[in-house]
């Protein structure tokens, strides 16, 4: 196997016996052949398109595909082995394009064997140059975060077939012999249809559950057995809150999922308790002392301790062997009446140690905007001095304390923007606020990074000046894909001056960093003192 997809690659250059993040030999040969099956879909696919005989379902086939292998989606082999036989359908239904088409256009999987043979050719190394293959490879990470998104914006009826066509379009030119220039552009088209699939996620979210509203969560436990759900979809939740309804099984957030209790439609529920827990990486210890079962929706999975992998369900995309996986029925439907009676015979979740305090969350662009005036005012009086974007992803390294020890030095006349679970380093550490606004503005999930977008669109329209001049700041941590095309979409807008860490992606090739440099002025983090005077100027 060779994988380089996240931050946590085995010595900052690549996993290549198994993944840091529990990824098999064998289901990172499956990733890579569906991968590459995608691609063979893509250039069939679009071709027919211009004649008009396109596939419209195929997109959404390679956007749940792309999504499956993103870090700490799916480890099942027999999922991957399923998706792998509807890739072949799908493109074999597609009209054939002739003696010329590529490989992966005709290739037929024999059994196991052969896919995992496939695999050793069909990886990130089959680019031999190590420029074309970092562009390559930042392009297929961008197009797993358009993907996921993608999923969840479907997920709630609201698609685009730009945006599928575009991860269509990006799959294939990996196949062509494209010249380097055509392929950076490539990259930043993914960037700007980065930001058109986090705005179809906002209308998505916003037109099902309501604008989120400026939340207070409480991390206490209760006395009702519960469930504790994790992840990015919102629909799951909505689902799982309205089975749940009079039961006396309270349900709990968990990760990525803390920014739910800010949408008006999840207030009615009151057996929504509150939030268990940290990011993602805490989940072995955490999971262990919540007794009850535990919902997947999305990432991030580590593999389970046997303690309580018998309490883990998956779902959507998610999936791990031996855990029990909940299908969507008919209109989208799921049954979690296993999941609720598995709940009411286990013994209650545990308080957690160093939790009690509640989480504000849901600053998303509306609750925002709408103390424009206050934020406006208080920039002008100077109470406010600078606004630093400390969104994306935590993980488990011990260097990420240096975002913690960032946040606690930052002046007492600084915000925090953020969004994604790099929030977990510094939301309960007690920042105040500055005339009641939070000195933590948490604008919800990764893909919330969309809010902070429009309020600094806003903030510029406000002060006359360009998104760079306004006083604001990017000390950004990423983690997996969708950090990355997080990232791709704030460079797309032209932001500049951004800090990246807490180490550089491992796919970027030194000349790759010398554009991303030279063009944005990108850096890597250093450390607090050095990072501080550069962002804050102090
Ligand atoms: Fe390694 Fe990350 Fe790939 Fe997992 S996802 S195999 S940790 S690079
Ligand atoms: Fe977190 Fe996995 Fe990236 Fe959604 S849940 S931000 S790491």
């Amino acid at each position: 196997m060779f994988c380089y997809q996240c931050e946590e690659t085995v010595k900052g250059t690549g996993c290549t016996i198994k993944g840091v993040c529990g990824k098999e030999d064998d289901i990172a040969a499956y990733q890579d052949v569906l991968v590459y099956l995608c691609k063979g879909i893509s250039v069939r696919n679009l071709a027919a398109m211009e004649k008009g005989k396109g596939d419209p379902d195929a997109g959404m086939f390679i956007a749940d595909a792309l999504f499956a292998t993103l870090t700490n989606v799916n480890f099942d082999a027999a999922r991957f082995t399923a998706m792998i036989n509807k890739a072949v359908a799908i493109r074999d239904k597609l009209p054939a394009g002739g003696s010329t088409e590529p490989d992966a256009c005709t290739w037929m999987p024999k059994g196991d064997r052969d896919i995992l043979e496939k695999a050793k050719s069909v990886g990130i190394l089959s680019t031999a140059n190590e420029d074309v293959r970092s562009l390559r490879s930042t392009l297929l990470f961008g197009l797993k975060g358009i993907a996921a998104y993608y999923t969840h914006a479907a997920v709630l009826g609201k698609t685009d077939a730009e945006i599928t066509t575009f991860l269509q379009k990006g799959l294939a030119s990996t196949l062509q012999d494209i010249a380097v220039p055509d392929l950076i552009a490539l990259v930043m088209e993914c960037g700007s249809t980065g930001i058109k699939v986090l705005a179809l996620l906002d209308a998505a979210n916003t037109s099902a559950y309501g604008k989120p509203q400026i939340t207070s969560v409480k991390t206490t436990v209760g006395k009702c057995p519960g469930i504790l759900i994790t992840g990015h979809d919102l629909k799951d939740l909505e689902m799982l809150l309205e089975q749940t309804k009079d039961t006396g099984v309270d349900v709990y957030t968990h990760g990525e999922m803390l920014p739910a209790h800010a949408y008006p439609a999840f207030k009615k529920y009151s057996h929504l308790v509150g939030n268990y827990g940290g990011s993602w990486w805490h989940q072995k210890e955490e999971f262990e002392q919540f007794n009850g079962p535990v919902l997947f929706t999305t990432n991030c999975l580590v593999p389970p301790k046997d303690t309580y992998k018998c309490r883990l369900f998956t779902t959507g995309l998610t999936g791990y062997p031996g855990v029990p996986h909940i299908e969507a029925g008919p209109g989208g439907k799921k049954d979690f009446s296993k999941i609720i009676a598995l709940a009411k015979t286990s013994p209650l979740p545990k308080a957690l140690p160093g939790s009690g305090n509640d989480l504000i969350t849901g600053c998303a662009h509306d609750a925002v905007l709408a103390l424009a005036d206050t934020v406006i005012a208080a920039v002008k009086k100077g109470d406010i001095k600078r606004f630093i974007v400390m969104a994306g992803c935590d993980g488990r390294q011990k260097e990420r304390e240096y975002y913690t020890e960032f946040a606690k030095a930052l002046p007492k006349d600084t915000i925090i923007l953020t969004a994604g679970c790099a929030k977990y380093r510094y939301n309960s550490i007690g920042l105040g606020n500055i005339g009641g606004i939070p000195r933590v503005i948490d604008a919800g999930q990764c893909n919330d990074c969309y809010s902070l977008v429009v309020i600094a669109q806003a903030l510029a329209k406000a002060f006359g000046v360009g998104i760079n001049e306004l006083p604001v700041s990017y000390n950004i941590a990423w983690y997996e894909q969708k950090a990355v095309l997080v990232l791709l979409a704030l460079l797309s807008l032209g932001v500049k001056d951004i800090t990246l860490g807490p180490k550089l992606p491992a796919f970027v090739s030194p000349a790759v960093l010398d554009v991303l440099v030279k063009q944005f002025d990108l850096k890597p983090n250093t450390t607090v003192p050095a990072d501080m005077a550069r962002m804050v100027k102090i």
